[in-house]
């Protein structure tokens, strides 16, 4: 499968998120896509490009221009705080909360940080802004090669997407890729995209982003937010708003569930994306359902992958796949590629 990589993605590599109290090594590290880019070679799968030139104003389709504004130059600001903030991570520690004003736009930076965010997990540093803006580069890239004809298109980068939302980053996330996929397919014409997210975690900032329309369906198979992050989205009485009421479909599953459970989700998942006739498929694929995940719940084995791939391909739509979550960093090359060769050419 044609592979768009995002050779830029070294340049976000977080030392430590807050984690129960706790500053801990961060779980999204750079050796997640190395591996699963030694793994597309090894299997002669790997046909490597690198993204187009990007037209940035696409972001502001499906983010907020003042997150925007801020995100780009979040890191200046906060090395302008204190020059000794140089050696350490941008985190978050203030948030507003309900009966709050998040309208008006704090003068301090770390009162924005909060405003524009969820969690104190994503760690942002000096070259964040240039491994995100890339990564949504190489979304649309691959969008582009699927609406040129290929069947389908991988888009491999990190820090992943699908956790961020219009206006804020969280969930290691800072631009939705799979969004700007998404929103790339409707602009070229295909009357209704489908975003499936298969990654253990709810697709919270795709969900919002695109809660109210109608013109993409939002379909998500994650670890119960009741028991799971990201914990305030996810249930599956969440099914749109106005035009888009009946567009978004969530599958909660309980932790510990294994492929058998989770393929039966699956199939209830693409049965509805048939019947809203999506005329494309943008999989946010996130591979940490693996049993060996150090920081999920589901069961999933390797060879699952491979079923989970042609299960995809069974759906007979152009298909780009977007890299989002796993954390067991010796198997997520094999999980993720597995997905990809059972998908097949
Ligand atoms: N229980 C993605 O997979 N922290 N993001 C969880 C461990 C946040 C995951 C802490 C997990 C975010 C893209
Ligand atoms: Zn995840």
């Amino acid at each position: 499968m044609l592979t768009i990589y995002n050779d830029q993605h070294v340049l976000h590599q977080g030392k430590v998120e807050m984690f129960r109290g706790e500053l801990v090594p961060c779980f999204e590290v750079p050796a997640r896509v190395d591996h699963v880019k030694s793994e597309l070679e090894r299997r002669g799968l790997g046909s490597l490009q690198a993204p187009d030139a990007f037209d940035e104003s696409l972001l502001a389709k499906v983010h907020a221009p003042r997150y925007l504004d801020f995100i780009a130059h979040a890191w200046d600001e906060w090395v302008a705080l204190d020059p000794a903030n140089a050696t350490r991570d941008a985190l978050p520690s203030y948030w507003p909360t309900r009966g709050m004003r998040s309208d008006v736009l704090p003068k301090s930076f770390p009162a924005r940080m909060g405003l524009f965010s969820f969690d104190a997990g994503t760690p942002l540093m000096a070259g964040s802004w240039a491994a995100a803006r890339h990564g949504a580069a190489c979304a649309w890239t691959a969008a582009r090669r699927v609406i040129g004809g290929e069947r389908s298109a991988f888009a491999l980068t990190r820090p992943p997407g699908h956790h961020a939302g219009a206006d804020f980053f969280g969930g290691y996330c800072f631009l939705n890729n799979a969004a700007v996929a998404a929103q790339a397919l409707r602009d070229a014409g295909v009357e209704r995209v489908a975003v499936l997210d298969v990654d253990y975690h709810h697709g919270n900032g795709t969900q919002a982003i695109f809660y109210e329309r109608d013109d993409v369906h939002f379909a998500s198979l994650h670890g119960d937010p009741l028991t799971d992050y990201p914990y305030y989205l996810g249930h599956a009485d969440e099914r749109g708003a106005g035009r888009g009421e009946g567009f978004n479909h969530n599958l909660p599953l309980p932790r510990g569930t294994d492929f058998t459970a989770w393929r039966a989700a699956l199939k209830t998942a693409l049965a509805r994306i048939a019947e809203v006739k999506a005329g494309a498929l943008v999989v946010s694929l996130g591979v940490d359902t693996f049993e060996g995940d150090p920081i999920s719940g589901f069961k999933l084995r390797s060879d699952d992958y491979l079923r989970m791939g042609e299960d995809l391909a069974r759906a007979g739509l152009p298909t780009v796949f977007v890299f989002e979550g796993g954390y067991a960093v010796a198997e997520v090359g094999v999980n993720a590629v597995n997905v990809i060769e059972g998908f097949g050419q």
